[in-house]
């Protein structure tokens, strides 16, 4: 008989596999001493490679867990192509790339959160609150920042607004309900991967506004304009970021997966 969960996973690794390769083939000319434009390419081979590993593990997994992972899939998918565009821009221009780079955010960021309200659901206590909050806590923290990058608005006024995003976002994961729920109710395997993903939206999270202070408060001289010392930091801050926030965040589930599974 066949198996159709397993082909359906199969064909979504093999789609995966042709499409993002596909996408990469552009005619960018990287120099060597671009190091900005080497970390692009690094992190979009590496989500590339990522989402073909987590959707093709959904096969070894419980079924509870299936969805966690394709949503972590889903999230490289996304950051990979956004990176293949960014990278090009960075390429071919030499500049930053924030409205790629806030479209893929808009998109990855609500399904990390959701990675939180899927594990609490696969231990049946998520309720519709936690899934809004931290929606809430995420827009307040995304679009502030990308007005304060665009010039919509003051550069500080967006940092700090998004900063109160941020700080709701773990207020929920902490002392909220998200972080009650979990404290109190979830096996082991659940409770360490729940503590490790929220240590990553503390520490790796913290990350993104440190390469919002490089590009637009450290490396701005004298007379307000900003150096290309800025732009670089920038993006090679938000690059590192973004392999560590959403590469080793998946791993994360796909480590308390498989734990999970071969308990079961
Ligand atoms: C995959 C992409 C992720 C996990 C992006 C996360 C982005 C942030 C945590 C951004 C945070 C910011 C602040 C906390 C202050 C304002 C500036 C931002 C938007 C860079």
């Amino acid at each position: 008989m066949i198996d159709v969960k397993k082909s359906l996973s199969r064909f979504l690794t093999a789609s995966a596999l042709i499409i993002l390769p596909t996408a990469a083939l552009a005619a960018a000319d990287l120099k060597s001493d671009d190091f900005v434009g080497i970390s692009f390419w690094l992190v979009s081979m590496a989500l590339a490679a990522a989402t073909v590993f987590f959707l093709w593990e959904t096969q070894s997994v419980s079924g509870k867990w299936k969805t966690s992972l394709v949503v972590s899939g889903l999230v490289t998918f996304i950051a990979a192509f956004h990176y293949f565009y960014m990278r090009d821009v960075w390429i071919a221009t030499g500049e930053t790339p924030t409205v790629y780079r806030y479209i893929d955010w808009l998109l990855t960021v609500p399904l990390l959160m959701i990675e939180f309200y899927l594990i609490l659901r696969a231990i049946g206590v998520a309720t519709a609150g936690i899934f809004w909050r931290l929606l809430i806590g995420t827009l307040v923290m995304l679009v502030p920042g990308y007005l304060g990058e665009a010039g919509y608005i003051n550069i500080t006024l967006g940092f700090v607004i998004g900063m109160l995003g941020w700080f709701y976002i773990l207020w929920e994961i902490f002392a909220g309900e998200a972080g009650k729920a979990a404290e109190q109710k979830a096996p082991p395997a659940v409770k360490s991967a729940y503590n490790a993903m929220r240590w990553i939206v503390t520490v790796g999270w913290a990350i993104y506004p440190l390469g919002y202070v490089f590009g637009y408060y450290v490396f701005v001289d004298a007379a307000g304009v900003t150096t290309p010392a800025a732009s670089q930091s920038l993006n090679i801050i938000y690059n590192f970021a973004d392999f560590v926030n959403k590469i080793a965040f998946g791993l994360l589930i796909w480590y308390a997966a498989t734990s999970d599974s071969k308990q079961t």
